[in-house]
């Protein structure tokens, strides 16, 4: 053995008795390519659906109903801009850089979360959003407090706590809609039946055509499978549902007294698949929306380039 390959053995010795003691993997720590460029691929992916995800809800922004569901709503997209800024810096600490990824995810190389092609077509949707998304998104992060390398797991903390609260509002201005008039009542169905399946799609494929998950649960950067937390956030909105007094549009979906789970119907896949494929209702519109976003920013970037020059030469 050359010294270089006892080297490379000796490290992955440490990292992997890391991993088995649940300790963390920090960003100066050695770790394989592979764990890296994993971690970029996810992260960057939660990243771009955090920008991506502030514009279903912003298209609502001006027509909030009151002031005071603006200024919640407006607070909320505020939180996942600053949610997607938590990801693109521990990102960075994997040696890749924000105008990498942005441009990854502006040319289509990369992904973000299949739920934002989806069209909010009514002020229910807002409601639907936090809750089924946000809820969604809760269940598959939650977890990811415990992921193996420390500035994910750091960022998901604070990332979970307010997500809870979007979550939450959510389910406030659901109820308020079905407790309202019939028409809102029908309002907050119809967002009801049109969110629900995209939401389970956010938990990706079913175990068995999952790519990632078994290389990534050993290496403790996802701590459950896609179907198991699929099976968790349904137990959690089948009662969540009834108080709301709505229904959720599965005809299937029943206690089942063996599993000690709710049953539920088959997801189109085919849906899911095409909608990853770049032919959902709004891909297009997203993605030219976010490039447009990015064009119109540059002047910012500048100045704040410039400003952190200046700043750096005075303080040194
Ligand atoms: N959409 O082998 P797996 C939010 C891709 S944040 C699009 O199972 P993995 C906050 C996957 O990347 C929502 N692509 O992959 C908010 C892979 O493609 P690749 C985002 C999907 O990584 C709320 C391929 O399919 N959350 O909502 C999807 O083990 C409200 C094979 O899949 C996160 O990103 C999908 N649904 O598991 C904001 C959480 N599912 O990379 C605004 C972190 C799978 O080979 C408003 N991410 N793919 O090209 C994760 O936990 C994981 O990455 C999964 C996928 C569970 C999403």
């Amino acid at each position: 053995m050359t010294t270089m390959a006892a080297d490379a053995g000796a490290y992955e010795a440490v990292f992997d008795a890391a991993l088995a003691a649940d300790e963390r993997i920090e960003p100066r720590d050695w770790m394989p390519d592979e764990y890296r460029a994993s971690l970029v691929r996810q992260m960057a992916q939660h990243a771009h659906s955090e920008i991506i995800g502030m514009q279903p809800e912003a298209n609502w922004i001006t027509r909030a109903p009151s002031l005071r569901r603006k200024a919640i709503l407006m607070a909320k997209v505020q939180d996942e801009a600053g949610h997607g800024l938590y990801l693109y810096s521990a990102a960075e600490t994997l040696g890749t850089s924000r105008d990498e990824l942005l441009d990854k995810l502006h040319s289509g190389r990369q992904k973000y979360s299949s739920i934002f092609n989806y069209p909010t077509l009514t002020w229910a949707d807002v409601g639907a959003i936090g809750w089924l998304v946000d809820g969604a998104a809760i269940t598959n992060q939650v977890p990811l407090c415990r992921c193996s390398y420390g500035p994910y797991a750091r960022a998901m903390v604070r990332i979970c706590k307010e997500e809870s609260f979007h979550q939450r509002q959510g389910y406030e201005l659901l109820l308020a809609l079905s407790r309202g008039t019939e028409a809102q009542h029908a309002m907050a169905q119809d967002a009801v039946d049109r969110w629900w399946w995209p939401s389970l799609m956010m938990f990706g494929p079913p175990d068995d055509a999952s790519a990632h998950s078994a290389r990534s649960m050993a290496w403790k950067i996802k701590r459950h499978s896609n179907d198991e937390l699929r099976q968790r956030f349904v137990d959690i909105c089948v009662p969540q549902a009834e108080s709301l007094g709505l229904t959720l549009p599965d005809p299937e979906l029943r206690w089942s007294e063996e599993r000690g789970h709710y049953d539920f119907g088959p997801i189109d896949w085919d849906e899911f698949r095409e909608v990853l494929r770049g032919n959902g209702p709004c891909n297009a519109q997203r993605i030219t929306q976010r490039r447009r976003a990015h064009e119109e920013g540059a002047w910012v970037r500048e100045a704040a380039a410039a400003y952190a020059a200046k700043h750096g030469e005075a303080q040194a």
